[in-house]
């Protein structure tokens, strides 16, 4: 159900259930979930690419997996599969990259929102399917999608569950970038192949800053970036980093 391809500093995770457009059963989850973890946990791992095998990125929940007649507790799957998920993406210190190859709808679009940095295939779209099925958006999706393309768009995409093409969604600021088809697995790569040699306790900081700033104050926002370059400024990175550029050289991040 998930392909992990481990890569020269960076892990490849690839949802894998192209004949169900890679929605999720629990086996997906149970496999990307354990995947993350131990990106998280590999020293030589300091960068993810997450995308879909076969022609979609993701169609969010499996429909199949509901039971005819039964009145299930959908609260409890957000609980113990999606909930978690995404807390796991946007605390993890290392750089997520998403890589939407095609159709992203439900869950599956909002995944790729929770993710860092996302990258699509210009043919791909975005479609906030919930309301179609009398669903609410969840995945985070009530809070990321205002916040990045502001609640008029995210309201009308959240109603009507048109589908949003990927070139707009660039325009509007809710993906990275829109690159060609045949060009998104090697921007991708490439960009994840970049980040991974970045210092990756200083891009941490940077996600962490950015994460706090949805609850605070600008007074506790500049309390944390002073603490934030505080211990920056003492690692051994920064040391790195500065050296490297007087000598003008590449950086080598990470060494002890
Ligand atoms: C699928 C699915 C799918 C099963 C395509 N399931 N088979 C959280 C908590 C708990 C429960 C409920 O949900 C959630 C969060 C959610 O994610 S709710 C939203 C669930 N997702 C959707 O409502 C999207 C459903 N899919 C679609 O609307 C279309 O498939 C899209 C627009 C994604 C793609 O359309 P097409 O390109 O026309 O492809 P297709 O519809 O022909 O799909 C291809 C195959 O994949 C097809 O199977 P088949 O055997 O006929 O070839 C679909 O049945 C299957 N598939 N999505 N979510």
């Amino acid at each position: 159900v998930l392909k992990v391809e481990k890569r020269d500093g960076w892990h490849k995770l690839v949802l894998n259930r192209p004949e169900k457009l890679n929605s999720f059963n629990e086996a997906l989850h149970a496999a990307l979930y354990a995947a993350l973890g131990e990106a998280t946990d590999a020293a030589d791992c300091r960068a993810i690419l997450l995308t879909g095998e076969g022609r979609g990125f993701c169609a969010g929940q499996d429909l199949g997996d509901r039971k005819p007649g039964e009145a299930p507790d959908l609260g409890n799957t957000l609980e113990r599969f999606y909930n978690p998920l995404v807390r796991r993406i946007r605390a993890l210190p290392k750089p997520v990259v998403c890589a939407v190859n095609g159709v992203a709808a439900g869950a599956g679009a909002n995944l790729a929102l929770a993710c860092d940095i996302v990258l699509a295939a210009k043919s791909a779209r975005f479609i906030q399917s919930f309301s179609k099925i009398a669903l609410v958006p969840d995945s985070g999706g009530t809070f990321m999608l205002p916040r990045l393309i502001g609640e008029a768009r995210a309201k009308a995409l959240m109603f009507s569950a048109e589908p949003l093409p990927a070139t707009t969604a660039a325009e509007w600021g809710m993906i990275w970038q829109a690159v060609d088809d045949d060009r998104l697995t090697l921007e991708a790569e490439n960009l994840t192949a970049r980040l991974a040699a970045q210092s990756t306790e200083g891009l941490a900081r940077i996600k962490q800053a950015l994460e706090a700033s949805h609850g605070n104050t600008l007074d506790a926002q500049l309390d944390l970036e002073r603490d934030l370059q505080r211990s920056a400024g003492r690692s051994a990175d920064y040391a790195e980093g500065v050296r490297a550029f007087m000598e003008k050289r590449p950086p080598r991040f990470g060494q002890k």
